[in-house]
């Protein structure tokens, strides 16, 4: 017998073609609502929806299934003024200094700035990290496989079921993030990712009006 156990596939569920075709349909229809919102209220969210997002996420397929992630949590008012505070620095020379005319060009109509105000009014900062080794029961590394494709794919459900749960999110990627690492005390085989600005909309939040690309622009098919 195999040293490693397979067992049955016994909780895939089979749905019928018009069952399927009404659940794509439905999972298109919530998904295409959700977007970026630069807004936040301070409204608590409570802890278990945001444990369960991140158990989603936790689900994702990641190379070797050595799952190279870490979600680091933050509703600590005075952790958030500190990335504010250090987030705000970066991005400050950012628009100020490093960003050529072009890609400040290419930002103008999504409103954004130097100013991160929401990294402190919104109830929760999923930061999320990679991990490029663990550790054995002897300390020795091993090894962590396809580290971007893997934490994006769990970015990804990430905000696909905070979003089901019913809430906003922004991704936010100061550059450099390596700030977060330290403030955070996170060890040295992690990497910041991605930071996910998490909570309610402002009430009065407003979004640019732009429009995602039409399913020929985004697909070939290449047919039987
Ligand atoms: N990180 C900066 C700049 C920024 C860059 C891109 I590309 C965006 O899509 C949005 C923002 C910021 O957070 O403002």
């Amino acid at each position: 017998m195999s040293k490693h156990p397979f067992i049955p596939l016994d909780q895939f569920i089979e749905y019928p073609i018009d069952e399927m075709r009404r659940r794509s349909e439905e999972f298109y229809n919530l998904m295409k609502r959700r977007r970026t919102v630069r807004q936040f209220s301070d409204r608590d969210v409570p802890k278990d929806i945001i444990e369960n997002a991140i158990l989603t996420a936790g689900s994702a397929p990641s190379g070797a299934n050595m799952q190279p992630w870490q979600f680091v949590v933050v509703s600590n008012p005075e952790m958030k003024r500190q990335i504010r505070v250090a987030a705000e620095e970066v991005e400050k020379d950012f628009y100020d200094r490093r960003a050529p005319k072009y890609w400040l060009k290419a930002l103008e109509h999504l409103g954004t700035d130097k100013n991160k105000e929401y990294l402190e009014i919104a109830p929760y900062l999923i930061v999320v990290f990679t991990q490029r080794y663990s550790l054995d029961n002897q300390g020795e590394r091993v090894p962590h496989y396809y580290l971007s494709e893997s934490v994006g794919i769990a970015t990804g459900m990430l905000i696909t079921a905070l979003h089901n749960a019913g809430l906003a999110t922004l991704t936010h990627t100061p550059h450099p993030m390596a700030f977060l690492r330290k403030l955070l005390q996170r060890p040295k085989n992690e990497e910041p990712y991605i930071l996910l600005v998490t909570g309610y909309p402002a009430d009065d939040a407003r979004v640019p009006d732009i429009q995602k690309k039409s399913l020929d622009e985004i697909s070939v098919f290449i047919d039987k």
